[in-house]
């Protein structure tokens, strides 16, 4: 049975969610293609360099927190639904729903009040060209800050749906093993609530206040170590989905099986325990924070690569697995028997490769001392455009592929522009972050509109200052076509009429290796839950001591207009 109709309330739920996530995506990457061409000097038309920095809100805000986030729950409403065998309870859903929709049109006219020349509305500047770090002093209209934490508190509450479908299906199933798509959901979910804590008290106790002006100083150092505190765990909350979809979808498109569960569970576990106590690795520079612990977030940082590597390894041998079953030989011969012109399966295994070299660059930023070579250039926009860019957005981007036809019941249309769309993504993705990253070994800042690299020595690199900015303006415009594609692809598949039976199915074949070869212990989320709150006050507990120990605004800032 197709998914829609077995759970036709939950696929009208997902349908929104990704409506909502798609607009996003696609006003974001309109927004990137502009400043693409802006910052290589390109083509200057389309915006000011002063208007650069609102585009540039409206790129990391509406891709990096609106996309990924309604994209996600999506996800999750299908994922849980699908292994619960069982629909959302649907109020607690579509309140969550209501709250993250109306934060985000909340924080999108903050942001784009900025290009219509800040009116004043309720006696404040309408404007937020603070960047997707809205980092203090660099003040907003409050209503950017309103938006953000209902957007927090609706996915707080998309949560609860899910723990609340998992409380009921354990009282009709007791002593079963929690099913691993959900389990995976729920672990996401709690490392979320715990890291979600920092930026929740960042802007409601301090910059909601703060920009209201009831309150005249806020300390710096101290918001934006709580927006790092949740600034690192936010990115595996966009990559713990990108891995639910290679654990549990990519080996059935491969044609094989999951190679082992507990080893799955055991990756989530690690990110629930370590993805928090983490974030002072992007505060290396920062005066204020003893250098003992940034050592430990290092150090934490480097654990922080087992769970990645481990999937490296288990979703690669689950997909050798497929292409065996498919007549596959050889040490790499294999390979070839894969299906690359299925849209889903390509698109994840390019972004699977691509997130391979994302992991490494984020190695390089992770060493103390590597990092003062590398932080605040173009190298960091070079990392992340690999990891939530691609390793994430693709990947989305790829089982929408998938997942679309079933939460309306359509056939996919285009096939043979889906087909060529994660190939186009992924050469222009190379193409942009590679550039990126060589840019910034040679010292080009990031987050700038008026760079001129002129004045930069590119000895020892390869590549000169015209080469750098062509690759990352060809680099941006293949993406926005990638873009483009995979919109135009949805729009026509949406608005498609029903009809024929529907090549894809939410059916899924057992484990090689299933939930009855772990120890029952790592299903206890509440032992890891808590396991992991200690370890954050480990992390935490001394610096944001010391920081607190001169009053919370002491030394503060008063507001800077943007
Ligand atoms: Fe990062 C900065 C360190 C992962 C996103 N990162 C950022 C920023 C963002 C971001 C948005 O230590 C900038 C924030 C800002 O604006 O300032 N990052 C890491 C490390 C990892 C890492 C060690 N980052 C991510 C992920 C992100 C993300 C995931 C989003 C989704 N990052 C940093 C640091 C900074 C930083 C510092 C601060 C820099 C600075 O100074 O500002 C690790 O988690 C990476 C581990 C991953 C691996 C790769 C494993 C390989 C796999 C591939 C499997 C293959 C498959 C298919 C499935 C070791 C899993 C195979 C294909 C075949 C054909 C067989
Ligand atoms: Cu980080």
């Amino acid at each position: 049975m197709v998914f829609v109709d077995e759970y036709p309330k939950t696929s009208k739920l997902v349908r929104s969610e990704f409506i909502v996530a798609f607009v996003a995506l696609g006003i974001g990457a309109l927004f990137g293609i502009v400043q693409a061409l802006h910052r290589t000097g390109m083509f200057r038309g389309f915006v000011s360099s002063a208007d650069y920095y609102t585009l540039l809100t409206g790129h990391g805000v509406l891709l990096a927190l609106v996309f990924t986030t309604f994209f996600i729950a999506g996800l999750f409403a299908w994922g849980v639904t699908n292994s619960l065998e069982r629909e959302l309870p649907q109020r607690i859903a579509w309140s969550a729903f209501w709250l993250m929709l109306t934060g985000t049109v909340l924080a999108a006219v903050a942001i784009l009040g900025g290009v219509f020349g800040a009116p004043s509305v309720f006696g404040h500047d309408l404007e937020a060209d603070v960047l997707f770090t809205f980092y203090a002093p660099m003040k907003a209209h409050p209503a950017f800050y309103v938006g953000a934490a209902l957007i927090i508190v609706g996915s707080w509450i998309a949560g609860l749906a899910y723990f609340k479908a998992l409380w009921a299906w354990r009282a009709e199933n007791p002593g079963e093993r929690i099913p691993l798509k959900t389990f995976m959901i729920v672990t996401t979910m709690l490392m979320w609530y715990i890291s979600t804590i920092g930026v929740a008290v960042e802007v409601v106790v301090f910059l909601i206040p703060w920009s209201l002006g009831l309150i005249s100083q806020v300390d710096p150092l101290l918001t934006r170590t709580l927006f790092w505190y949740f600034g690192h765990p936010v990115v595996y909350f966009w990559l713990m989905p990108a891995y639910l979809v290679w654990y549990t979808i990519l080996p059935k498109l491969a044609g094989g099986r999951l190679f082992s569960d507990p080893l799955a569970r055991i990756v989530f576990v690690l990110f629930l325990l370590l993805s928090t106590p983490v974030g002072f690795h992007h505060q290396y520079v920062d005066p204020g924070i003893p250098e003992g612990f940034k050592f430990i977030a290092m150090t934490n940082t480097m654990f922080l690569l087992l769970p990645s590597l481990l999937t490296a390894f288990t979703v690669v041998a689950s997909v050798e697995h497929g292409a065996r079953q498919r007549g596959g030989e050889g040490y790499f011969n294999w390979l070839r028997s894969l299906p690359w012109g299925e849209p889903a399966f390509a698109g994840c295994m390019l972004a699977g490769l691509m997130f391979a070299a994302g992991g490494f660059s984020g190695m390089i930023n992770a060493g103390m001392n590597i990092n003062y070579l590398i932080h605040n250039t173009l190298w960091v926009p070079g990392h992340f455009h690999l990891t939530v860019g691609t390793a994430f957005a693709l990947t989305a981007m790829a089982i929408s592929y998938w997942l679309v036809p079933q939460i309306t019941g359509k056939k996919l249309q285009r096939r043979s522009v889906a087909i060529a769309q994660p190939y186009v993504w992924f050469v222009g993705m190379a193409l942009m972050s590679n550039a990126m990253h060589r840019a910034g070994l040679a010292g080009i800042p990031r987050r700038t509109a008026e760079p001129t690299y002129d004045e930069f020595a590119f000895e020892g690199l390869v590549g000169t200052v015209a080469e750098m900015r062509l690759q990352i303006a060809i680099g941006g415009l293949l993406l926005f076509l990638g873009a483009v594609m995979f919109l135009a692809v949805m729009a026509e598949t949406w608005l498609a009429h029903r009809g024929g039976r529907l090549s894809v199915n939410s059916d899924f074949p057992a484990p090689l290796s299933g939930p009855e070869h772990s120890p029952r212990i790592l299903d206890n989320y509440k032992l890891w839950t808590a396991i992991a709150l200690v370890l954050i006050v480990i992390a935490y507990g001394p610096p944001l001591a010391s920081m607190l120990a001169d009053g919370v605004t002491m030394p503060g800032s008063p507001p800077i207009p943007v």
